[in-house]
């Protein structure tokens, strides 16, 4: 088996990158993006900022009263928060990542998991310039700079892109595991936060070379068996997690039960086209279009038949799907002169995120002042 070959993508201050390209009036100035309280113009703290801001020291979670302190003597820009912008950006972004990894995985607004193992044929260099290739294309369709880690699990990839930022792109090698690691703070390992980080400097371990000298069986008597033994392995830069998908449904299906038991296709046909409409709802709720459609019937005698049709191309338009799942109905009746219908459902299969845009509130997603 070829080595695994990982790659973390995070853009770089993503909420405040997508502001400057909504309004390019602001760039070069130092860009904060707020989430206020609501109980005076200034209470509140910054959810990011940019690279000019944070030359400052005004970043995440610093207090809104006290960034426009540290930025008094600047032209910076405060603005609120605005969701469906960066949800929209990062929804399209999602969709090219998808397209580079032969496994992905999103892990927040921002940043997602690609195995790319297959497609690089374990070759870093090839990995290297699928890395390239997906910064070129995000930065050409959505005008977004990320930055990028290459390695061989998901734990050492993810510390590769937060190494050099903004605008990075860090391949780290199996021979360059170690140095790569020695000198970094424990803090760097993902899911290490101020509890874990505290007991940690209590015993004098600072970085995550420090941490590697400690014997499985230390680090299990101060954290557990489970957080121990991640520890442990973390500091030698092993980690075995697959990259998965678990956002995304395969499948989705409706099912509902007629009000008596009935082979007659004008009564069954309305039911399901409800079933249809609440499915259809949910799927391009979730930016999602389907492959195929089948529909459930569940018998009198309580047995289970489907029927299913692949479309011509994936689809997420109720026209398309409701009448497939009718003439799916109407074929079933037909051809079984026995089947007495309790219950019907409808269900879609081969699910998949719809590129392009998926509703029509992102067409319309500039700043709205809230
Ligand atoms: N975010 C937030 N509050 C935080 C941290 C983050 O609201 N305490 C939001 C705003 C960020 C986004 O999540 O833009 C992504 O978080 P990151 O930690 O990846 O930070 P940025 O993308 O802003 O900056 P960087 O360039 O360091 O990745
Ligand atoms: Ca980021
Ligand atoms: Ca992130």
């Amino acid at each position: 088996m070829a080595q695994r070959l990982i790659i973390h993508v995070d853009l770089d201050y993503f909420y405040a990158q997508c502001e400057e390209n909504a309004n390019p009036s602001i760039h070069g100035k130092p860009v904060i993006v707020c989430v206020y309280s609501g109980r005076t113009s200034e209470s509140g703290v910054v959810s990011t900022s940019n690279y000019e801001a944070r030359k400052y020291s005004v970043k995440a979670g610093t207090a809104i009263a006290t960034a426009k302190k540290l930025l008094v003597s600047t032209d910076a820009i405060f603005l609120p928060m605005n969701r469906p912008l960066y949800d929209s950006v990062s929804g399209r972004i999602m969709n090219i990542l998808r397209d580079h990894g032969d496994f992905f995985e999103q892990t927040g607004i921002d940043e997602a998991y690609l195995d790319v193992s297959e497609s690089s044929k374990g070759e870093y260099d090839v990995a290297k310039m699928i890395g390239s290739n997906i910064k070129e294309t995000i930065l050409l369709q959505e005008h977004i700079t990320c930055s990028i880690g290459i390695a061989p699990n998901k734990l050492l990839a993810k510390l590769a892109s937060n190494h050099v930022k903004p605008n990075g792109l860090t391949v780290v090698e199996p021979e360059q595991i170690h140095s790569f690691l020695d000198g970094q703070e424990v803090n760097r390992i993902p899911g290490v936060g101020k509890k874990v980080e505290e007991k940690l400097h209590a015993s004098n371990v600072k970085t995550i070379d420090d941490l590697s000298r400690l014997s499985p069986i230390a680090l299990q008597e101060m954290f557990g068996k489970k957080v121990g033994t991640y520890l442990f392995l973390a500091a030698r830069g092993e980690d075995n997690e697959p990259v998965q998908d678990k956002e995304l449904p395969t499948q989705m299906s409706r099912i509902g039960t007629l009000k008596e038991n009935t082979r007659d296709y004008n009564v069954i046909r309305p039911v399901l086209s409800e079933l249809t409409r609440s499915l259809i709802e949910k799927i391009q709720d979730e930016g999602l279009n389907c492959k195929s459609v089948s529909i459930i019937a569940i018998l009198s005698n309580l047995t289970i038949q489907t029927r299913s049709r692949t479309l011509e191309s994936h689809a997420k338009d109720l026209r398309t799907i409701d009448e497939c799942a009718q003439q799916l109905l109407r074929e079933f009746i037909e051809s079984s002169p026995e089947a007495v219908l309790r219950r019907v459902g409808v269900k879609v299969t081969g699910l998949s995120k719809s590129s392009g845009q998926t509703n029509i509130e992102s067409f319309f997603s500039t700043k709205v002042p809230r």
